[in-house]
């Protein structure tokens, strides 16, 4: 057989195995392959998928998508949903088809999410060079543009000769299932080898299963960890997507109703509680709840779980302000255990850690004035947020309204799925989750563009969900007007596969987040806005608004469009217009609805900051002005360690 048709039996033949959350999974690693072809796959990786669909079209299902970033996209969104037991392999043309993937594999490793990338490359043999799309560095005859996977993946291999293929699967496989190293694992395939027939032994295309490594905490670690929660006066726990995936969620709630320790959650984190769970403060840092801040900066002792600690959740290490906090740091991976210097580091998995914690902790509870001062501060929040989805400007709606709407629509266990923009930090403090699996933002990478064919593999992944008898959830998207431009090409996918995808397209004519914090920085939104170019200033923030019509590009994609008009009810009608789309048949095909909003209606304050430098000299009065500002929150920086 050809080294092709032996990547696609072998991926055929890949099952993760698990036993977690009172459920036991058997379910194959790579449920399909993506591919765009040219050449580099269509021969290869192309004729071995033909060859296998006439055989039997469940060995390994081939899936269309517009553009290779947004199949990695898909991928990513699939593999979250499924807590990484399952994602996609993405087959590639060589040059530029390899290299639309880069920002997909660095948005799957910033957020260790896992998926298998086969970019194709230019001839082993070099036999025709330079091939069409062949790089060329004339210092270096053996790089190609695949080589600019390596600091991106998690994983790197190229299967130069077909005997390679063996220990570059098995270990790339290994990588992809790896709790604490999962992320882009990528595997060059050169056109010629694809296509070089060899002989393939038969334990390489045996069914082999991973099981998820759930690695259990060292008792000592256990025992001084639990030493230093009974010392605690205030403890935090901050909550990541590692308790998500771990399924440690109940085993949390467990240990909070036990010793009354709040939790604040990162954006990965967002349903690890239901949001009015009495100990559950919500979001953390920089787009926090204020509850969750004012509990943070008090804090004598932050227990991390699951988080990555990124600047956000910390709001740029300003976030805690007792000068004598201590971090106790849960994770599987070492890298994130040891962050801020820690000498408490807990490398074991979340739910695993948090049974043994339980045990240890027996009797220990938070004192009275912590638990009163909780709910004082959630009280406070809650009255915030609900008097920000109160329906008061017209007729543009603030976007608080929009989320306020489209929360109140929504059911439990649906899910809203969001990336860049505004959006995700609004959603962040104000979204009222109900369901573990009810939220997907993702915020490492916060990658525009991720939104739809990030949305879209959500889908694909609630669609086998419910086959298989599990949860019926529609999946709504929201997207601003930026992220839409930069990636809306996958509504074509969901129309080709009749997929009900829920969109709501907020219209606010250019970059709102970006517009809001260009001015914070003394920068006057510059650049932010989709305005028509005045030639005399050589500007594009003063000119005309642009006769972008977006909701008329989505219809021309054959997406069922609900426009909702500016005016006195534009909330009334997009509530209502949500509850249509999640009436509508699930094979009718995508829906997007589009509104108007206006860009210049923050959401409530999170009371917190993030660190982006301002210019230190400045001809610019307003930079002048932020740069005070800058120092003053500065100078509240704590020196933690990594
Ligand atoms: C690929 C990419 N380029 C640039 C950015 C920086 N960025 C973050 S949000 C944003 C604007 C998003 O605009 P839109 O989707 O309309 O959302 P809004 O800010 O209006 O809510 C930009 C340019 C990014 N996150 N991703
Ligand atoms: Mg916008």
């Amino acid at each position: 057989m050809t080294v092709a048709q032996a990547v696609v039996e072998y991926l055929s033949k890949q099952y993760t195995v698990d036993s977690v959350g009172g459920q036991d999974f058997r379910e194959r690693l790579i449920p399909g392959m993506f591919g765009i072809f040219g050449h580099g796959n269509v021969a290869g990786v192309g004729q071995a998928l033909k060859q296998y669909q006439q055989l039997d079209p469940t060995i390994m299902p081939y899936y269309q998508g517009r553009n290779e970033q947004a199949q990695s996209h898909q991928a990513v969104g699939f593999a979250r949903h499924t807590r990484r037991r399952q994602t996609f392999a993405i087959s590639t043309s060589i040059g530029p088809g390899s290299s639309n993937l880069l920002t997909g594999a660095a948005l799957a490793t910033t957020n260790r999410l896992p998926v298998l990338l086969l970019p194709s490359d230019t001839f082993a043999t070099r036999a025709a060079d330079p091939v069409l799309q062949q790089l060329e560095q004339p210092y270096a005859y053996d790089i190609t543009v695949n080589d600019a996977f390596r600091p991106l993946s998690k994983f790197f291999d190229r299967v130069s000769r077909p005997e390679q293929l063996f220990s570059a699967f098995h270990h790339g496989l290994r990588v992809l299932t790896d709790p604490a190293e999962t992320g882009a694992v990528t595997i060059s395939l050169p056109q010629d080898v694809q296509a070089e027939a060899f002989d393939v032994p038969e334990e390489f295309l045996a069914e082999r299963e991973w099981r998820i490594r759930r690695p259990d905490a060292d008792d000592e670690d256990i025992r001084r960890a639990a030493e230093a929660i009974r010392a605690a006066k205030r403890p935090l726990i901050i909550a990541g997507g590692g308790v998500l995936y771990a399924y440690a969620n109940e085993e949390l709630a467990k240990f909070v109703e036990l010793t009354g320790i709040p939790v604040g959650n990162t954006q990965a984190g967002v349903g690890v509680l239901p949001w009015d769970h009495q100990f559950s403060l919500g979001a953390i840092g920089s787009t926090g709840t204020t509850a969750a801040n004012a509990i943070a900066a008090e804090a004598d002792l932050i227990i991390g779980i699951g988080t990555r600690y990124e600047d956000f959740t910390t709001a740029s290490r300003t976030a805690f302000q007792n000068p004598d906090v201590k971090f106790i740091n849960i994770n599987v991976a070492a890298i994130d255990a040891y962050k801020h210097g820690t000498s408490l580091p807990i490398v074991a998995d979340a739910r695993k850690a948090l049974v043994k914690l339980n045990q240890a902790l027996g009797g220990y509870r938070v004192g009275a004035d912590l638990e009163q001062q909780i709910a004082a501060e959630k009280t406070r929040w809650d009255a915030t947020v609900d008097g920000a989805f109160d329906t008061r400007f017209t007729p543009l709606p603030a976007q608080n309204e929009i989320i306020g709407a489209t929360s109140r629509a929504m059911d439990a266990q649906d899910v809203v799925v969001c990336a860049a923009g505004s959006l995700p930090g609004d959603l962040h403090k104000m979204w009222r989750v109900r369901d573990p699996f009810g939220y997907h933002v993702e915020y490492a990478y916060s990658c525009m563009g991720y939104e739809i064919p990030g949305g879209l593999g959500v889908k694909r992944a609630t669609l086998a969900e419910a086959a298989t008898g599990g949860t019926q959830r529609d999946v709504v998207v929201m997207v601003g007007d930026g992220s839409y431009l930069m990636m809306h090409t996958e509504l074509v996918t969901a129309v080709a596969e009749r997929i009900k995808l829920i969109v709501i397209l907020i219209q606010n004519h250019g970059y709102a987040s970006i517009g809001s914090l260009s001015e914070s920085l003394g920068s006057q939104r510059f650049g932010t806005q989709y305005r028509a170019l005045d030639e005399e200033h050589h500007s594009f923030d003063d000119g005309d608004r642009l006769p972008v019509d977006l909701a008329l590009n989505a219809e021309s994609l054959g997406v069922k469009v609900i426009r909702i008009e500016p005016g006195e009810k534009v909330i009334a009608e997009l509530e209502q217009a949500i509850r249509d789309a999640k009436a509508a048949p699930e094979n009718g095909g995508p829906i997007v609805i589009h509104v108007e909003s206006d860009p210049l209606l923050d959401a409530p304050s999170s009371e917190s900051w993030w660190d982006v430098p301002v210019s230190q000299v400045s001809e610019l009065d307003s930079t002048k002005q932020a740069f005070q500002t800058y120092t003053d929150h500065k100078n509240r920086q704590r020196k933690l360690l990594g």
